[in-house]
């Protein structure tokens, strides 16, 4: 552990007990100034800070520097967190007069580059100064970081060091001078949403996309066609979408290009999956060919070239929409069985000397091709790799879900690893608490660095089949936010905490303040029954 970070740590156990009753208190409840911890959701790679509570100026302007700085998606980044940290003072009368400590918040960022891809850049560094600070900067804040995505995580960790205080009716920063430096642990960090068995509107998509980004997480992996209902435009094959639940609930092609565009502003990277060649009923409302036979409807016909015309189809038309490195296949519970009680389809295996387990290999190798024709990099759910190992193309990105223990053959035989162990990482799963959530680790089994290297990170999952927008948000929020905190944070910043103490005051301060930022996020715990007497 970083020597500043252990003494960050050692710091915020003090003031946590001199904050006594008061440690669970939500931000808007506790009015105190000096001496109170400010709660960071995911914490830093290295934090230090000091004791001087210092004023933020409602007109905090910003001070763009370096090519990057002066981007537009800076400046956009920069003006939702001025309106997010100042949305309580808007019902404050602005004193006459009135100085504040700080009134300018330096963005530099080094590269105008603003390719959104697995790996980016998204360090920065932070330093909200008293007078004298760093880089001439006076009683003000500065943001570095190499990319606009660095300098966007930096902004969601510069908003939650600003605090509203409900006496002055102040926004202040406390404890500071503040120094900050940060990187993410894992370069993927995703949550699923499955748009198939409940549709959600854009609108919902886009507020999931605003709370991934205040916990850091930066993949959404859009689930959008399953069994029951196929909602995305395909011009190609332009009776696919008649496989939605009804013409209200589809998304056009223009839908998905606002989506990706409103998660590249966030630095969320969108990552589309197909699940073939099971969980794909739906296709076959629009082309019934596609389905093996009337009573044989799921997995589709291995043995029709239309098949794959299709998927070639779809594929094309969503690479002009998807620009993400990665694209998901799917390949999970694919129930062969029908295969061979369908006469042409039995008759397709005999004359090619295959079983069914070879002819789902045959399918998944193909439909990997394709995508990889499209220069995409194929993630496939784990059964691909259970089924026929070293046989999957080395591209290939294995996506576990069945339970622990996967990910660690998967990056012993060279392949590369995403981890949502369904035992904790499944939101879908009400009965999984948080603490469980917070336990999930990418690395369990695995000692080798260079086959560590392999996991890319971890995903929670979001299943549609008993969640819509009535309650998706409360599902996602607060769990979402212990495995965001797993992918993001260093190791050692994690076990070093009390799980019970530290880490359970700074989810509920996070709970709260997506609430404040009207997301609907479920309370953490039975937190009354939790409370110390005052
Ligand atoms: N849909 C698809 C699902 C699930 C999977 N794939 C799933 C399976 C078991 C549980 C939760 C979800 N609903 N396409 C598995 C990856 Cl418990």
């Amino acid at each position: 552990m970083p020597p500043n970070l252990r003494a960050y740590l050692l710091s915020a156990l003090l003031l946590l007990a001199a904050a006594g009753a008061r440690r669970h208190a939500s931000p808007a409840a506790n009015a105190s100034s000096a001496g109170e911890p400010v709660y960071l959701w995911p914490l830093p790679k290295s934090v230090s800070s000091g004791s001087r509570t210092l004023t933020v100026d409602p007109d905090l302007a910003l001070d763009p520097q370096g090519p990057g700085g002066r981007s537009l998606a800076v400046a956009e980044a920069f003006q939702r967190y001025r309106g997010l940290v100042f949305a309580p003072w808007a019902h404050a009368a602005r004193p006459r007069g009135a100085r504040y400590d700080v009134t300018r918040l330096t963005v530099v960022v080094n590269s105008a580059n603003d390719t959104l891809a697995l790996g980016v850049d998204e360090s920065y560094a932070i330093y909200v100064g008293a007078a004298g600070g760093v880089n001439s900067i006076v009683g003000g804040a500065i943001i570095e970081a190499n990319t606009i995505y660095g300098a966007i995580r930096g902004l969601e960790t510069f908003s939650q060091l600003c605090v509203f205080n409900y006496d002055t009716k102040n926004v202040e920063v406390r404890n500071a001078p503040w120094h900050i430096q940060d990187e993410p642990r894992f370069a993927f960090r995703g949550l699923l949403l499955d748009t198939s068995r409940h549709y959600l509107p854009v609108d919902v998509i886009k507020q999931v996309i605003d709370s991934m980004s205040f916990s850091k997480l930066n993949v959404l992996h859009w689930h959008i066609i399953d069994e029951q209902s196929f909602p995305l435009e395909v011009p190609t094959y332009p009776n696919l979408w008649k496989g939605s639940y009804s013409k209200w609930e589809r998304y056009t092609v223009e839908d998905a290009h606002d989506i990706v565009n409103y998660a590249k502003k966030r630095g969320i990277n969108v990552m589309a999956e197909i699940d073939v060649p099971g969980h794909a009923e739906s296709w076959g409302n629009g082309y019934p060919k596609l389905w093996p036979s009337p009573n044989c409807t799921e997995p589709l016909d291995v043995s029709s070239n239309f098949t794959f015309e299709v998927i070639s189809g779809i594929l094309s038309d969503m690479r002009k929409i998807f620009p993400f490195g990665l694209f998901h296949l799917g390949g999970d519970e694919v129930y062969t069985g029908c295969w061979n009680t369908t006469p042409h389809v039995r008759q397709w295996l005999n004359e090619r000397n295959m079983t069914t387990k070879d002819a789902y290999k045959y399918f998944v190798l193909r439909a990997q091709e394709l995508a990889i024709k499209l220069n995409w990099t194929p993630v496939n759910w784990e059964e691909t790799f259970n089924s026929f190992k070293e046989n999957l193309n080395p591209l290939t990105v294995v996506h576990n879900w069945l339970g622990p223990g996967v990910c660690p053959k998967v990056v012993a035989k060279g392949f590369r690893c995403i981890m949502s162990n369904q035992g904790v990482w499944y939101l879908d799963h009400l009965d999984v608490p948080w603490e469980d959530v917070y336990s999930g680790e990418p690395l369990d089994g695995i000692s080798d660095r260079d086959q560590q290297k392999l996991v890319l990170g971890g995903e929670v999952c979001m299943w549609g089949e008993t969640a819509d927008t009535s309650d998706v948000l409360q599902t996602i929020w607060p769990r979402a936010a212990a495995a965001a905190e797993r992918l993001w944070s260093q190791l050692g910043a994690i076990t070093a905490q009390d799980v019970e103490t530290t880490v359970l005051s700074r989810l509920h301060y996070f709970r709260c303040l997506l609430n404040h930022r009207g997301i609907a996020a479920a309370p953490v715990t039975n937190y009354y029954a939790r409370r110390p007497p005052i």
